[in-house]
């Protein structure tokens, strides 16, 4: 049975967006459930061991980047900057920055990650005690207010690391990177991290790690979603799968149902057949070439690109045109 929708504009009504948006999901013809819902105290958690298993090279990968280039990016960001950090997690790669970069205006770290955003930003207060942080709890797809800063900036420099720019289709990626062009203004720009195509296996490994470190940060967006908005899902039925779609150039991620089920959900039913699967995560790979026609439909130029000697991961320095 799926959601009519006479019923999810009621859910609209009702003022859960995120609701109706999950209902929606479930009641496509093939089943599927944003990636922002992984992220609970737990799934940032989770992430965050993610980022230290031995099969999951990027975040190593940016890092090293990073810390290679760093005299170079700070030059090119320049004085007085404002960071404004997409996804910000916890923020580790950002450290880098945030000690390099020549009299930082302020730094602005936004998230949909409510606890573990503030933690983080406490955290680094404690470590940057002359700058100022101003996190936003925020769903970056959506329209959000950025707070003032004390000090006025000379420029807006959008920092979005991670890849996490793979995590969305072409046109979301590309209505995306839209909004942060204008977020950037007119004299800004965007360092970006950007994944990179590869040997298959070495993908496959890294979102199937040998611990299931990643499985478990799958499974739990649906505890995450049971918690938050009362629905039944039977975790113990699901397995997670992560597969390489050559064709399309990404990870798919899915969990697997193995018993029919019937999940309520926003007063409505949904069933789920054995053997179904739900889609919770793409990550996209680009090559550079890739990356720089997105960027430029989005209306940015790609002015700088660093690329680790294993060629896995990219940094890339966007100015708008
Ligand atoms: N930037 C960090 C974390 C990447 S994980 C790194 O490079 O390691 C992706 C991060 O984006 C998570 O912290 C998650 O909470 C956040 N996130 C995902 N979707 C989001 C959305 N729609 N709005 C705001 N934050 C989001
Ligand atoms: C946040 N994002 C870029 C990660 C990725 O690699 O796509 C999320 C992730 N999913 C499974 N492992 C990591």
């Amino acid at each position: 049975m799926n959601a009519s929708k006479e019923t999810l504009q009621n859910i609209r009504k009702d003022e859960s967006p995120e609701l109706a948006e999950i209902v929606d999901g479930l009641s496509q013809a093939e089943k599927m459930i944003s990636p922002k819902y992984f992220y609970d105290e737990r799934g940032s958690q989770l992430f965050d061991d993610i980022t230290h298993l031995p099969e999951y090279y990027p975040t190593e990968t940016e890092l090293g980047i990073m810390l290679a280039n760093i005299d170079e990016i700070a030059d090119l960001v320049g004085e007085q900057a404002s960071l404004i950090e997409y996804g910000s997690g916890s923020s580790r790669k950002t450290r880098v920055l945030l000690e390099h970069l020549h009299n930082l205006a302020v730094y602005v770290p936004v998230d949909i990650s409510q606890d573990h955003l503030l933690t983080s930003a406490e955290t680094l207060r404690e470590a940057f005690p002359n700058l100022e942080i101003l996190p936003v709890v925020a769903d970056f797809t959506k329209p959000f207010k950025l707070p003032n800063p004390t000090t006025m900036p000379l420029r807006n420099i959008v920092y979005f690391p991670g890849s996490t720019i793979g995590n969305f289709t072409r046109d979301d990626a590309r209505e995306l990177l839209g909004y942060m062009y204008d977020e950037a203004g007119a004299d800004g720009a965007m360092l970006i991290g950007v994944d990179l195509q590869k040997d298959p296996a070495i993908l496959e490994r890294a979102y199937n790690d040998s611990a299931g470190v990643t499985a478990e940060f799958n499974l739990n967006m649906l505890r995450h979603i049971n918690r938050e908005f009362g629905s039944n899902f039977d975790l113990d039925a699901f397995s997670h799968r992560a597969e390489y779609n050559e064709d399309k150039g990404r990870i798919e991620i899915r969990l697997v149902n193995s018993e029919d089920q019937t999940i309520s959900i926003g007063g409505q039913e949904i069933v789920i057949l054995k053997g179904e699967a739900i889609l919770t995560e793409y990550s996209h790979k680009y090559t550079p070439e890739g990356f720089r026609a997105l960027a430029a439909e989005a209306g940015f130029t790609v002015q700088k690109v660093w690329i680790d000697p294993e060629q896995l991961f990219s940094v890339q320095y966007c100015v708008r045109d």
